[in-house]
């Protein structure tokens, strides 16, 4: 089972790569890993299913805002256990020592992105990585 991670903009600019790959590379294997900028239609295919909210602008504009790590994650029930890790959306209900309940700054601005489903997983992962970018041997 694979899932995308994001280190979002807020955690990028503050030096929290190597402290947030630390986490994911204890639940899983990493088989793929970049920084990058996203444009604007690729922020829009990640975040289509909120297209019509009151905060899409808003987060189309901040993952845009500056630079992202994303990667692919492989492992058994790997979904639900780095879902566990990255702590509740908002981080104001995050518990201390997940990843947003340690970092994050607000619910826009709160640090990282797992998929939630496998089913949005294999629709997120093939918009950052192709077939043969994944490692896995
Ligand atoms: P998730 O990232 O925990 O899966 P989603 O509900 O899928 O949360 O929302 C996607 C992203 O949109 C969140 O990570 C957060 O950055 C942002 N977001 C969600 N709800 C709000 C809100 O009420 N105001 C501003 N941003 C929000
Ligand atoms: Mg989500």
């Amino acid at each position: 089972m694979k899932t995308l991670i994001i280190i979002k903009p807020d955690a990028v600019q503050r030096g929290l790569i190597g402290e947030i790959i630390g986490r994911f590379e204890k639940i899983g294997k990493i088989l793929g890993l970049k920084l990058l900028l996203m444009d604007k239609e690729r922020a829009q295919r990640l975040y289509s299913v909120h297209e019509g909210k009151p905060f899409y602008d808003e987060l189309v504009d901040y993952i845009t805002s500056g630079p992202v790590v994303v990667g692919v994650l492989d492992g058994e029930n790997i979904i639900k256990i780095a879902r566990e890790i990255l702590g509740a959306t908002n981080p104001e209900n995050a518990v201390a020592g997940t990843i947003r309940g340690d970092f994050g700054l607000d619910v826009g601005k709160n640090t990282v992105h797992g998929s939630d489903s496998v089913k949005s997983a294999e629709y997120e992962i093939p918009i950052f990585f192709s077939e043969n970018e994944l490692v896995d041997r």
